[in-house]
């Protein structure tokens, strides 16, 4: 059972892989090359600067850190042009509803997302008054599989990571979570992310119940 529960962003509470795609293939096309759909999957998780090297080494493109910034800030700003559309109809499956559920249990609630977007995409959905600490890319100074995203989020909530379950959908996060100590449960495809107490295709495959402060993890 669990007294905290720490929410990855992009692909547990909504989707972005896809508006991260476009931005990254627009970029890419622009610098003369390409980016596929299996290349994207493996940015999941991954900061921005770091992704952003990843797209130029696969078209074995060579910028200097300056020049990189400012790619960055392009890609940024072709990627805020497509989440400022984003309502809380892209909220994922169920998500509202477990939250809703801990917050009613006093269960507490973090963020620990690599995204420096978070703030903008959790009040374009209207989910943000849900969480009472958000660790995002703005916060941490070593991305995931580094636990700190993860370790912030339990401090902040002022409980242990034995205390606090981390519910992710990248394999770098869910590394990241086991070398900081926590549980995790797993969202998407139980092959990459083995390890967690449970993984589960959304979160409408949950089974869990709330009582008295505590998740507590049903079916495992
Ligand atoms: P930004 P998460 C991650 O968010 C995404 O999975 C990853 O694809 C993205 O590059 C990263 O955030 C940085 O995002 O460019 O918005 O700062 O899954 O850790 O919530
Ligand atoms: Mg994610």
């Amino acid at each position: 059972m669990y007294r905290g529960v720490l929410f990855d962003l992009d692909g547990v509470i909504v989707d972005t892989a896809g508006y991260h795609f476009e931005a990254w293939k627009r970029l890419a096309n622009s610098l003369g090359t390409d980016f596929t759909t299996e290349q994207n999957e493996q940015l999941k998780g991954v900061g921005r600067v770091e992704s952003l090297q990843m797209i130029l080494k696969w078209g074995e493109i060579v910028k200097t850190e300056e020049e990189q910034a400012s790619l960055c800030i392009i890609k940024n700003d072709w990627y805020l042009d497509l989440i400022t559309h984003m309502n809380e109809s892209e909220i994922l499956p169920d998500v509202k509803k477990m939250l809703d559920n801990l917050k009613d249990n006093n269960v507490h609630i973090a963020l620990g997302s690599a995204s420096k977007n978070a703030v903008t995409i959790l009040k374009a959905v209207g989910l943000i008054d849900y969480f009472e600490a958000i660790i995002d890319g703005t916060k941490t100074t070593r991305s995931k599989p580094d636990p700190q995203t993860f370790e912030l989020g339990a401090e902040a909530l002022g409980l242990d990571p034995s205390e606090c379950v981390v519910i992710e959908d990248s394999i770098k996060g869910i590394k990241a979570a086991k070398l900081g100590g926590f549980d995790t449960i797993g969202i998407g495809n139980p092959i990459n992310l083995n390890a967690s107490v449970v993984t589960v295709a959304d979160l409408t495959e949950l089974s869990y119940t709330c009582d008295d402060g505590k998740l507590i993890i049903l079916d495992k």
